[in-house]
């Protein structure tokens, strides 16, 4: 028997309470503007919908056609069910609010539309990440600092990964739930519950061309991962880089690993490259909810408190030990 998204979340709030129906409308909206997302990757050239659309985004990165497609996407799909009150997105310089002609819901939907953008044309795995929070102020008028919460007050993350396969993992915080794209059916049907991520691992994901300009405690994690067999760690270690976060988390909650994107020296004011509040937080409560961990290296990701939108974090995630292992490498770093 399967088991499609919507009986899931009806199913899950029956059993547990905690996906109220405008919740649930949300995460499936934002399920049904993956699938067009899905729809308009695949076609491709076929599509004229790759190449760079000659754009900047806020951070000064060029916009590809994709990258704006999903962009608008997600607004169109999200903007008139009365759940929202207001979006941010990666490819905005401002939060969107809901136009006044639709009614204002309480949550705030935050993306990055195609996470990824460098493997959009090189026909290779990309995504969409997104995060749900609550506004917290009565007042109907949304600014920028309803925004800036925690990521611990999440109350919904998720990513839909477009590969081989289309999936959606999902996490309401009981757990995470991975959806398989029925591209006959044109629904996400459930392929893996309670995903949990393995404590021990032999595989990392990071940049490695970067690594002349790594902090100590990064470059001592990964000089000893190469010794492999004949260094402290004794064993051989594997690596893989997509370049697409998505697809480098969804390798780790399958069979583990740890994914790096840290601070380094090249830009010392920056505090990395990925982005708090798009990326960062979302893929971090996915990856506690399936029993992983996730730091800037220094601190959880989820503690931290966003000063910016488009805020960047340093980001060490995935299997929990390796996680403490390298925490614990920068704990030592600063007592020296
Ligand atoms: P994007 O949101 O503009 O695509 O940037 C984020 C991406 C991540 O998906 C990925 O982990 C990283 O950037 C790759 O960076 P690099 O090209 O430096 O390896
Ligand atoms: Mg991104």
């Amino acid at each position: 028997m399967s088991i499609s998204l919507t009986r899931y979340l009806v199913e899950e709030q029956r059993a547990k309470g905690h996906i109220p129906p405008e919740l649930r409308l949300l995460l499936e909206v934002v399920a049904r503007a993956c699938k067009s997302i899905s729809h308009a990757v695949n076609k491709g050239a076929l599509g004229g919908v790759l190449g760079s659309a000659h754009t900047e985004n806020i951070q000064g990165e060029v916009q590809k056609k994709l990258d704006i497609i999903a962009n608008d996407v997600l607004i169109e799909a999200n903007e008139w069910g009365g759940h929202l009150a207001a979006m941010a997105s990666e490819e905005m310089d401002d939060i969107y609010s809901v136009p006044n002609r639709y009614p204002q819901g309480e949550y705030l939907l935050l993306f990055d539309p195609l996470d990824g953008s460098s493997n959009i044309d090189v026909n290779v795995s990309i995504g969409t990440i997104f995060s749900v929070l609550k506004k917290t102020s009565s007042s109907t008028l949304v600014s920028k600092e309803d925004f800036l919460q925690q990521g611990s007050q999440q109350v919904a993350a998720g990513y839909c990964v477009y590969g081989p396969q289309t999936t959606l993992v999902l996490t309401v915080g009981d757990g995470v739930a991975m959806f398989t794209l029925d591209s006959e059916q044109g629904s996400f049907i459930l392929t893996q519950d309670h995903v949990q991520i393995p404590l021990e691992t032999q595989e990392f994901a990071i940049n490695m061309s970067n690594m002349r300009h790594w902090d100590k405690p990064v470059k001592q994690y990964i000089d000893e991962c190469l010794l492999g067999k004949e260094g402290p760690r004794a064993k051989d270690f594997n690596m893989r880089w997509i370049a697409s976060m998505v697809a480098d988390v969804h390798r780790i909650l399958t069979r583990g690993g740890v994914f790096m994107y840290p601070w380094d020296k090249r830009e010392p004011l920056k505090p990395g490259k990925l982005r708090l509040m798009y990326e960062a937080n979302p893929m971090s409560w996915i990856v506690e909810q399936a029993g992983g961990a996730s730091t800037n290296g220094k601190m959880r990701i989820l503690d931290i408190k966003p000063k910016e939108l488009h805020e960047r974090v340093s980001v060490i995630l995935g299997s929990k030990t390796e996680v403490e292992r390298i925490t614990n490498y920068h704990l030592e770093s600063q007592s020296i």
